[in-house]
């Protein structure tokens, strides 16, 4: 399955907020708001100020945050925020929340980088890609700052209490501990995991973001998507894409048995695949007048997105103004990478 669930951009109300007392509280968050808020809850308990732009539940999210260095250091590194990632009280505790972060601020700050990842569509029938993502998360995701999951991590989701049916109860606890182990890990839903819900936050430790959503990571504004809703030549898909983005179609779908839903499921799949077989190729891919609109849009100059499965780094120019839309890969011959560090940015392979 599935078309991943639209989200619209409306009017936003901007929250700034500060060391002192004017944080939204928590209830000031609409549902469907709730990485906002968690992430105004690190602030308060780590006394840092930030930028959020509040949003209603089909909003697009906006974090802002300064880069590490461009704070203003209090007490050196001790009175930042590691949950962010952004530093932190540094403890040697290896079991504390910030051990990730100490081990990276002991190398320095010029090996902090933010991880992305996407489309590595695990199932139990592909063992090898799960046995890699294993391998990243044991390895170089613990040095990592923050990893974002861009979509389609799971070859499909049909709500989370189904995942110990879909054999992902692994991949669940292997999330957990890299959280533990004090890297925050943002989850992006894509067209085949959009029904990953708050139990799977809840159960992870990942934050859930809406698509699209701006992140204003190392001074940078970058647009972060699944990218299928980019594919607008595909309108079948886009379609499918509205329809389930309807809460009614998720609330009637979550609220049957388990095995029915897995038969729908293995449906869409197969004619996924039907599809994927068929349609020219081009049509499978963005559209790039909606690319440009997209990020005129946003106001940004570079978007980060998966689900072409056609990795690469575009360079043009919107309004004679250079901008780059970056493509990651998919997981089913190796894993798949974008590394950014600001102003270091490599993709592999
Ligand atoms: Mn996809």
């Amino acid at each position: 399955m599935f078309a991943a669930h639209g989200r619209r951009s409306r009017g936003k109300a901007t929250a700034k907020c500060t060391p002192a007392t004017d944080y939204p509280s928590q209830e000031s968050f609409p549902p469907g708001c709730e990485a906002q808020a968690k992430e105004i809850e690190h602030c308060k308990q780590w006394g840092v100020s930030g930028k959020f732009e509040q949003c209603s539940p089909q909003d697009t999210t906006s974090i802002a945050f300064p880069a590490p260095g461009q704070r203003k250091k209090r007490r050196g590194l001790a009175r930042q925020c590691p949950a962010l990632g952004h530093g932190g009280n540094v403890r040697d505790n290896p079991r504390s929340e910030t051990a990730g972060l100490s081990r990276v601020l002991r190398r320095g700050w010029s090996q902090v980088t933010t991880l992305f990842i996407s489309d590595l569509h695990l199932a139990p029938e592909r063992p090898q890609s799960t046995g890699q993502f294993f391998d990243f998360l044991e390895n170089q995701a613990t040095r990592a700052q923050a990893l974002y999951i861009l979509g389609d991590l799971f070859e499909y989701w049909i709500g989370d209490d189904a995942a110990a049916d879909l054999g992902h109860r692994g991949v669940i606890d292997a999330l957990k501990h890299l959280h533990d182990g004090g890297v925050t890990t943002y989850f992006l839903p894509g067209n085949r995991d959009f029904l990953v819900g708050e139990r799977f936050s809840r159960e992870t430790g990942c934050i859930l973001l809406p698509d699209p959503t701006v992140v204003d990571l190392y001074g940078k504004r970058i647009l972060l998507m699944h990218g299928d809703s980019l594919c607008t030549d595909d309108k079948e898909h886009q379609h499918f894409r509205a329809l389930v983005a309807q809460p009614s179609w998720r609330k009637d779908f979550l609220a049957k048995p388990i095995a029915e839903r897995m038969a729908l499921a293995t449906d869409a799949r197969a004619q996924s695949e039907l599809n994927k077989s068929t349609l020219p190729m081009a049509i499978m891919d963005v559209n790039q007048d909606t690319v440009e609109s997209v990020m005129r849009s946003f106001g940004v100059r570079t978007l980060i997105h998966g689900h072409t499965h056609r990795p690469a780094v575009h360079q043009f120019r919107i309004d004679g103004a250079p901008v780059q839309r970056i493509v990651l890969g998919d997981w089913y011959e190796r894993s798949s990478v974008l590394q950014y560090s600001g102003d270091k940015l490599s993709l592999t392979p």
